[in-house]
C-alpha cells in the first residue's frame, strides 16, 4: 500500500468544518467489532434529523474525542470529585462513518473505537463525539488483516495528531468544549 501521512491537519489546530458534534446512547452494532477484528467500536445511533451534517460528509474515518458517562459501577470510572453522577470522562478515538464496504453493510453506521484500554464494557453509557479531522475514505479490502492494518495505522495517526499542543480537546472549539463535558 502506498505511504500515508502519519500527522493530519494543521499546526494550529482544528480548522473549518471542524469540530462535528453527535451525541447518544451507545447501541449494540453487528458484533464484529471485538470478535472478528480485536478492535471494539461504539457504535452511536445515526439520525440525521439530530445531526444533519451527517449526511453531507464523506463516508470514511475520521479522529477526534469522545466523553463518556461512565456508570459508577465501571472499572474506568476516575476516582474521587470527578467521578460524580454524570460526569464526562475524555478519551481520544478514531472513527469510521460509513458502510463498512469489506462488509457491504446497507445502513450507514457511526462507531468509534476509543484509544483506552477498557476493563469493562459501557453499553448504554450516554457519549458525546468531538470530530476533529478526516483521515481517509472506507475502502473495501482482500483480507481480514489488511483491514485490521490500515485501523492500526488510523489509530496511530489519531494518536499523533491530537497529541500537538493545539489539538487538545478543549483547544480552539470554544464554546463546544463546555458542551462536551457538562454534566447530565
Ligand atoms: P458491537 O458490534 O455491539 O458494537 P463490538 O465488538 O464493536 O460490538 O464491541 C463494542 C463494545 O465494546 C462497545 O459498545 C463498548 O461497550 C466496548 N468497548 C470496550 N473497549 C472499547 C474501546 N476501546 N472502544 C470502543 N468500545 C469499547
Ligand atoms: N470497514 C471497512 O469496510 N472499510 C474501512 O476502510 C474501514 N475502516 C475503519 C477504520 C476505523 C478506524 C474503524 C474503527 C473501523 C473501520 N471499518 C472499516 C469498520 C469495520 O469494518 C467495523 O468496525 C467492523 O466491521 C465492526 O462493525
Ligand atoms: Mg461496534
Amino acid at each position: 500500500m502506498a505511504s500515508r501521512p502519519q500527522i493530519i491537519g494543521p499546526e494550529a489546530g482544528p480548522e473549518k468544518p471542524y469540530p462535528y458534534k453527535m451525541e447518544g446512547k451507545v447501541i449494540s452494532g453487528f458484533g464484529r467489532g471485538s470478535k472478528e477484528l480485536g478492535i471494539p467500536t461504539a457504535n452511536l445511533p445515526v439520525d440525521d434529523a439530530l445531526t444533519p451534517w451527517i449526511a453531507n460528509i464523506p463516508s470514511g474515518v475520521y479522529f477526534g474525542y469522545a466523553s463518556l458517562a461512565l456508570p459508577a459501577s465501571h472499572p474506568d470510572k476516575p476516582p474521587s470529585s470527578s467521578a460524580a453522577d454524570g460526569a464526562f470522562s475524555v478519551f481520544p478515538m478514531v472513527m469510521s462513518i460509513g458502510y463498512n464496504p469489506f462488509y457491504k453493510n446497507t445502513v450507514r453506521s457511526a462507531e468509534v473505537h476509543i484509544l483506552h484500554k477498557f476493563g469493562h464494557d459501557f453499553y448504554d453509557a450516554h457519549m458525546r463525539l468531538l470530530i476533529l479531522g478526516f483521515i481517509r475514505e472506507e475502502k473495501d479490502y482482500k483480507s481480514l488483516e489488511a483491514l485490521i492494518e490500515d485501523i492500526n495505522f488510523d489509530c496511530e495517526v489519531a494518536k499523533k495528531s491530537l497529541a500537538r499542543e493545539a489539538w487538545g480537546w478543549d483547544k480552539g472549539v470554544g464554546e463546544d468544549a463546555e458542551w462536551f463535558v457538562k454534566p447530565l
